[in-house]
């Protein structure tokens, strides 16, 4: 039993560490996403408070895919509706097989924000990822 110990001491130090550091992936002006039927990939996106973000994004499923950032404290709940619309801060709609490049600013205020593919029936099928915008230094 004690040879089990260590590691575990170890692992909990390692995640500690993580945690001190702020847990998630350090903020990036450039962030890729590949949208699939259905779902993003990767699905969680660190950016920095209102810089300018490039998104590449590539659409390599079969159908329309959408990359939708709702607004601080908005979610589009379990289906994405007209009732949605005013809650959207920011998206880009993509045709399948193609990739884009655009920009976009980063909300000011640090946060998580949900990201959400509007096309009907792709977030009920679990198209969501998350945007998780950090303070400048
Ligand atoms: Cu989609």
């Amino acid at each position: 039993m004690k040879k089990l110990h260590l590691p575990v001491v170890a692992i909990l130090t390692f995640l500690l560490v993580l945690t001190a550091c702020g847990g998630a992936a350090a903020p990036s002006t450039a962030i890729n996403v590949t949208m699939t039927d259905f779902q993003f990939s990767p699905n969680d996106f660190t950016v920095p408070a209102g810089q300018e973000i490039t998104l590449n994004a590539a659409n390599n499923g079969s159908v329309i895919h959408n990359f939708v950032i709702m607004k601080l404290g908005q979610s589009a709940g379990t289906s994405f509706g007209d009732e949605d619309l005013p809650n959207v801060y920011w998206q880009i709609e993509l045709q399948p097989g193609l990739s884009k490049t655009t920009t976009f600013t980063a909300p000011k205020d640090p946060g998580d924000y949900e990201v959400v593919c509007r096309t009907p029936g792709h977030l009920e099928a679990g198209m969501k990822a998350r945007l998780t915008v950090v303070a400048g230094k």
